[in-house]
């Protein structure tokens, strides 16, 4: 793993980590935490469900896993600072991690419908938003405090949120969230909060600095210290993006045919649905092979074999989806000051010599 931060633990895998196969191995997913790694005693956890719903419930983990059908559904998780190394070489982003391409992993997750269990509660029509809390305390909030955020109940209500309980049909791992964790598919890894401990039906979206104050995309002038609740754009479902994953970025290589494989991945309703890769920097585009999509919630592997001269070659990969959308060109573009949604065209540089 490439470890960005002892602590709180900040990991992502390398790049060629994440060529191939669809679902991530549980000690390569990468590990995003602000604050200190709770240890939760899966025996006396209890989750509490309350706010505007008819009748409140505290649930065991047993009523959690006996009281609804079980649902397993495979989905990408991804960071919403994704990338953002790519823009610390235009501007430096201070106080963040500079992520890779590996702050996306994907997983088989099973657990509760977060759906089912509201309805479990009784939802009422007035609820907005579902908020979820945690126990872990971040440092790195103004003031500091747990970790939280929310989904809009449109979201929170469809079938593909879980309150996970297994990862690749393991009980979950403590990083990721042990015993239970949301999984919010096709959205900024930010919303699914790890170690769940409370779910609350109410008017508004969270008002937790991860919400209200954090992952939110600011105008390049904005100053981050000076944010305050509700500036920017709240990020939510996933932009379109892609990675190339092999040859690694300053791989050198012997002349000829190389194999170039990479993943791609849309959020939300959106599916990948082509892939481009360039040799000339964008002048002219190869239409690459897509691996089946595993699920609605997935990313997608793609990969193909081009002839590399001797010298030095800048590899260009971008993505198009069902919208007919593709990535802009240049990181440069996308700055912003908190270095979040990096989806600009995927260059690795490499050099040929025999
Ligand atoms: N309680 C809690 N939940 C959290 C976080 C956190 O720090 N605390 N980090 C979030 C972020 S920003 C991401 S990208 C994902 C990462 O999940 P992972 O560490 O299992 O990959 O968890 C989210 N849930
Ligand atoms: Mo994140």
């Amino acid at each position: 793993m490439v470890v960005h931060q002892i602590e709180p633990y900040n990991a992502e895998p390398p790049p060629c980590a994440l060529a191939d196969q669809v679902l991530t191995p549980l000690d390569t997913f990468y590990s995003r935490n602000h604050g200190p790694v709770p240890d939760l005693d899966p025996a006396s956890w209890r989750l509490t469900v309350d706010g505007l719903v008819d009748s409140p419930l505290t649930l065991s983990l047993e009523d959690l896993r006996s009281r609804f059908p079980e649902r397993t559904m495979t989905a990408t998780l991804q960071c919403a600072g994704n990338r953002r190394a790519d823009f610390m070489e235009f501007r430096d982003i201070p106080g963040e991690d500079p992520w890779g391409p590996g702050a996306t992993s994907t997983a088989r997750w099973s657990g509760a419908g977060l759906a089912d269990v509201l309805a479990g509660a009784g939802l009422r029509p007035e609820a907005a938003h579902i908020a979820f809390a945690a126990p872990d305390v971040s440092d790195l909030a103004d003031p500091p405090q747990a970790y939280g955020g929310s989904i809009p109940v449109a979201k929170a209500t469809t079938d593909g949120v879980l309150l996970a309980w297994a990862m690749n049909d393991r009980p979950l791992p403590r990083v990721h969230g042990a015993p239970v964790r949301v999984v919010v598919p096709g959205w900024i890894g930010a919303r699914s909060v790890k170690w769940l401990q409370r779910v609350t039906a109410q008017g508004q979206p969270s008002g937790n600095y991860f919400q209200a104050t954090a992952y939110r995309l600011l105008p390049a002038e904005a100053d981050p210290a000076r944010a305050g609740p509700g500036d920017g754009i709240s990020l939510g479902p996933v932009a379109l993006n892609t990675a190339i994953l092999r040859p690694g970025d300053g791989s050198r290589l012997l002349p000829g045919r190389t194999e170039i494989t990479g993943y791609a991945y849309a959020g939300e309703d959106r599916r990948v649905v082509r892939v481009d890769v360039s040799l000339d920097e964008g002048r002219s585009w190869i239409q690459v092979d897509l691996d089946e999509q595993a699920g609605p919630w997935t990313w997608r592997h793609w990969r193909t074999t081009v002839h590399l001269g001797e010298g030095e070659t800048v590899i260009t990969a971008r993505a198009w989806d069902t919208t007919a959308a593709t990535q802009p060109e240049s990181a440069r573009h996308l700055w912003n000051p908190k270095g979040y949604a990096n989806n600009s065209w995927s260059r690795v540089h490499v050099t040929c010599r025999a």
